[in-house]
């Protein structure tokens, strides 16, 4: 298997944290190959159409992207049990991927704000209004931690990348001050081996 992959992209580690849990990192190349939504990467693109990472080629040519869909399918391959299989417990890891999905999705336009657009085409709205989706998502973050402990599935992973991910861009949001229960939990878990290797770079 082959994965399209950057150090710095929260989507992407949430792929090598379900790859090493599993075993399955193993039988992983993993190919550094950056992604920009206006600078379109032709490897990138020559894979996944939307020109995105993570995206995983198989042995047998089956390209698997985005990053809900190759989690789900390696946790499927290794018969692990990182996604719930059914009730309760299954929606509440899935709203819990969407929620980390959700504030990444918000950060990243953040970013693209800033880093892609021009100073005089960026939007003050905009801003805002990504902004206020972190925020909200991170008070629901904080009062689903006290039930956390240590679950480790592919909800409180995809949380934990999105904290990671603020840590790495939006380390001036101080996110731990208003969110002392969410701080403890992600302190408590960065000794994880498949967390603390996978620390977001560039
Ligand atoms: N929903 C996708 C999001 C992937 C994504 O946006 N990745 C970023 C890198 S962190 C990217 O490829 N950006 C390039 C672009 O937006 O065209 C997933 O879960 O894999």
């Amino acid at each position: 298997m082959k994965l399209l992959y950057s150090p710095a992209s929260p989507y992407a580690r949430k792929v090598v944290i379900v790859a090493r849990e599993t075993g399955l990192d193993r039988e992983m190349e993993i190919v550094a190959a950056g992604a920009h939504p206006v600078d379109r990467n032709a490897a990138v693109g020559a894979v996944n159409p939307l020109g995105k990472i993570p995206a995983l080629t198989l042995a047998d040519g089956t390209v698997l992207y985005d990053s809900r869909v190759i989690c789900e399918a390696l946790n499927n391959m290794a018969g692990a049990d990182l996604f719930p299989s059914v009730g309760p417990d299954r929606w509440r890891a899935l709203v819990e991927q969407a929620l980390g999905d959700g504030l990444l999705d918000a950060a990243l336009l953040l970013r693209y704000e800033t880093v892609v657009r021009e100073e005089a085409q960026r939007h003050a709205g905009w801003v805002a209004g990504q902004t206020a989706k972190i925020t909200e998502a991170l008070h629901d973050m904080e009062r689903r931690a006290a039930g956390f402990g240590t679950r480790w599935d592919i909800g409180t992973i995809t949380i934990a990348c999105a904290l990671g991910y603020l840590d790495l861009r939006f380390a001036e949001m101080r996110w731990r001050d208003n969110h002392p229960v969410l701080a403890a939990w992600f302190e408590a878990l960065s000794a994880r081996p498949s967390f603390a290797a996978t620390a977001p770079k560039g």
